[in-house]
């Protein structure tokens, strides 16, 4: 089998193919950025005690959304947690999803819905930028950039 120095015609079809693949996937990205999230930030806790991720999820696009989970390779487990008052007790649930209509916008913030980050996979401290990733319903994944802030941040 000898090697051609160019490639053959067929083979540059194969690889406009992949360009206009590639077109698509981008577009792909650019229904992505209809999902707006802004104010990421993570409350650390000393020690090992789990960290907090607050921010604004809005969907922008014509489209309902359901966000699953996240999770971060600094973390060996993430989960969505909402804080609710039952009977004058705070308690934590867990979140399994969360279903955002075309337009809508929810607040993940301290003593209301927040992601729950536990067993740390390296070092953390304040100012450190924290990447997470939103999982969706419909395999959409957001990567986010959360910013590490004290216990005292709201
Ligand atoms: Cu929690």
């Amino acid at each position: 089998m000898s090697l051609t120095p160019h490639p053959s015609l067929p083979r540059l079809a194969k690889r406009w193919c992949w360009t206009f693949l590639l077109l698509i996937a981008t577009s792909g990205t650019l229904a992505a950025a209809e999902l707006e999230v802004s104010e990421a930030r993570l409350r650390l806790l000393p020690g090992d005690l789990p960290a907090a991720g607050y921010f604004t999820l809005t969907n922008a696009s014509e489209k309902g959304v359901t966000l699953t989970g996240a999770d971060s390779l600094a973390f060996g487990n993430v989960m969505m947690h909402r804080t609710v008052n039952q009977d004058g007790v705070t308690r934590m649930q867990r979140v399994e999803q969360l279903v955002l209509q075309a337009g809508e916008q929810v607040e993940f913030a301290p003593g209301d819905y927040h992601l729950m980050l536990m067993k740390r996979t390296r070092n953390l401290a304040i100012g450190d930028d924290i990447e997470v990733t939103l999982r969706f319903a419909n395999g959409q994944q957001q990567s986010v950039t959360f910013r590490a802030v004290s216990s005292t941040t709201q």
